[in-house]
């Protein structure tokens, strides 16, 4: 089932409207004018298809967009995620293996229901997910404190939250969706009291910060593998503020005691060597919030998405 190895999709999109700090929309520029995408093609000899901007979608987002059900600028994610699923479903339906530039991790509503069509349509197979995050991202609107969309996509996702309005996410269909199951969490230090009687309520497989203290991440990446079971199609949603700002301060809800940038890069060389990703969003890089410059946290974004495409493995 796996993607031609060497044919990758690139999406860049320039999104903050999941959330309120602004910035995180420059960062797919920041990630490629610090050569990204030329070490993809030169160094992992990949055959990229990418169509040379960074999407703002500046034309589809509504400029009356009222907070509804207790979400901010829900027309405007909604619009602009279900495009996004589109481009990405565009390239996974052709074999490509899918890397999306982020933007905020609202756009994963997009980037996942995107890749669990096409993974759907052409193998019959259902997608797992490994989130890594400081965060669980699985409010739904009605158990979310801050109203701010990057916090509830995988509620959406998973169905746990659903909505009947075509232009609130109502487009989101069930062949888009992906089963509690199959998702795996790594990284988590702050859920908020709603996310965690929702992860205990559907028995949803995470470790936390403390799993990874008391185990050490080679053991909890053989216990993250070992469930989703080999030869599953994973697409890998990398929030950055999973690793220390300590290496990652550049992020819009940093989370002190979290991942070194060691620990970053072997959970993507770890996922790479199963040989079953299929696609990898990289998320919540903020060039604008450069506490002591944003270089760090663009060069640690870049260091995930080699690892994570093979380049360390021999
Ligand atoms: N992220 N749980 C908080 C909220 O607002 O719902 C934080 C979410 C952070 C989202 O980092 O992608
Ligand atoms: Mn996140
Ligand atoms: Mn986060
Ligand atoms: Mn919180």
């Amino acid at each position: 089932f796996l993607p031609n190895r060497h044919d990758l999709g690139v999406v860049a999109v320039g999104f903050s409207g999941g959330q309120t700090k602004a910035g995180v929309d420059a960062a797919p520029m920041a990630l490629i004018e610090s050569g990204l995408i030329q070490q993809l093609e030169e160094d992992l000899e990949f055959k990229v298809t990418y169509d040379g901007q960074v999407h703002s979608y500046t034309d589809i987002m509504p400029k009356d967009d009222p907070e509804y059900r207790n979400m901010k600028r829900p027309k405007s994610v909604s619009a602009v995620t279900r495009a996004v699923s589109e481009q990405v479903y565009e390239h996974a339906s052709k074999g490509k293996f899918v890397l999306t530039l982020g933007g905020d991790h609202s756009i994963a509503i997009g980037t996942i229901s995107g890749t669990a069509r096409a993974i759907k349509e052409r193998l019959g197979r259902e997608l797992a997910v490994i989130w890594v995050d400081a965060h669980a991202d699985i409010n739904t609107p009605e158990t979310s404190e801050s109203g701010n969309i990057h916090g509830m996509p995988v509620a959406f996702l998973t169905g746990l939250a659903t909505e009947e309005n075509e232009e609130t996410f109502g487009w989101i269909r069930e062949d888009q969706r992906i089963s509690t199951k199959k998702l795996v969490y790594i990284g988590l230090r702050d859920i908020d009291r709603g996310e965690k009687k929702i992860l205990r309520e559907h028995g949803i497989k995470a470790f936390s910060m403390y799993d990874i203290d008391r185990h050490g991440i080679g053991r909890v990446m053989d216990m993250a593998l070992g469930w989703i079971g080999s030869d599953t199609p994973i697409h890998l949603s990398f929030d950055v503020d999973a690793l220390d700002p300590m290496w990652a301060p550049s992020t819009g809800t940093p989370v002190r005691g979290g991942l070194t940038l060691r620990e970053g890069d072997f959970i993507a060389e770890c996922v790479a060597e199963t040989g079953s990703l299929v696609a990898l969003d990289l998320v919540e890089v903020n060039p604008s919030l450069d506490v002591h410059g944003a270089s760090d946290t663009v060069r640690a974004g870049c260091s995930i998405v080699r690892c994570a495409l093979g380049d360390t493995l021999l």
